[in-house]
């Protein structure tokens, strides 16, 4: 592998600084004679890098960290190695605490995944995120997927997911947005940003005037990624590759309404095949 010197880091840094995609940086360092694993390995830390740089200056969307003061009380997700959910034992496969973050497995069969994926299918959209000042929803090239909103307990299945999930996140069914089917095609992506709505943005108003602010969420994996697509904290330095059935929990709101600025985090580029997640967002109050 070439050296990387000052130079090939500086290089990095202006690349991700002015937002060139991960794939373009990866093409050109392979071309450069590095491997496709180090060329990736180093464009994620100089993203990493830029994130965490971008934080500590600025917070993100113009936030505040508070980094330090945030107080972590238990999460509500039991204890123990393998949690018995609704009607199925799911596995824990690790538990970080700050911040907060479980890794399942077996939440979903594969026949499931696939069931969500095909009623989804049809039902897409690209992808949105909310406008910072007025709170609407925009289309930004930092969400490149498209994906679908199930209502709540929509029919027979998607009531079985939602109570399976909500007894999972040990937080009241009533309290979850309805289930999201997010599509990645390769060299899709969502950049790192907080699920939470930034109290200090006024679009996010509307949102938390309705159903409270949100505390949680769950990714579901509905299939297995070849390459890319994990779901990563660059704050915390975590990333999580996803298996199919499996899903990853973080929680950003403690029981004094602080919010977690640790939880910052990304869907990485996919960089072979597709990706099919799934999310469930909790409220602090019924969602309605
Ligand atoms: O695609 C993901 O892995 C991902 C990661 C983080 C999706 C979301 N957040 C999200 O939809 O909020
Ligand atoms: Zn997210």
């Amino acid at each position: 592998m070439p050296v990387v010197n000052a130079a090939v880091e500086q290089w990095l840094m202006d690349q991700v600084s002015r937002g060139s995609k991960m794939e373009s940086i990866v093409a050109t360092m392979t071309q450069a004679g590095f491997g496709q694993d180090d060329a990736l390995a180093l464009a994620r830390g100089a993203a990493a890098a830029h994130a965490a740089k971008n934080l500590r200056a600025n917070g993100v969307n113009g936030v505040e960290a508070t980094h330090g003061a945030y107080q972590y009380d238990p999460a509500p997700v039991a204890t123990g190695n393998v949690i018995h959910a609704y009607d199925r034992d799911v596995q824990v496969l690790m538990r970080c605490e700050r911040p907060q973050v479980v890794v399942f497995g077996d939440l979903l069969s594969a026949d499931e995944c696939a069931e969500l994926i095909e009623r989804a299918r049809p039902r897409l959209k690209r992808s949105t995120t909310v406008n910072p000042q007025n709170g609407k929803e925009d289309i930004i090239l930092d969400r490149t997927s498209e994906g679908m909103h199930f209502g709540l307990c929509e029919d027979a299945f998607i009531e079985r997911v939602d109570r399976r999930i909500a007894g999972l996140m040990n937080w009241p069914v009533e309290n979850g947005e309805g289930l999201q089917i997010l599509h990645y095609n390769t060299a899709a992506e969502y950049r790192p940003h907080f699920d939470y709505f930034p109290p200090q943005q006024t679009g996010s108003a509307s949102h938390t005037a309705r159903s409270g602010q949100r505390v949680a969420t769950l990714v579901v994996y509905l299939n297995d990624v070849p390459a890319g697509g994990e779901t990563y904290f660059p704050t915390a330095g975590i990333s999580v590759a996803g298996k199919q059935g499996g899903a990853a929990y973080f929680r950003y709101m403690n029981a004094q309404r602080q919010l977690d600025p640790l939880s910052l985090h990304g869907g990485a580029p996919v960089l072979a095949g597709e990706k099919w997640i799934m999310t469930k967002w909790m409220r602090e109050h019924a969602y309605v």
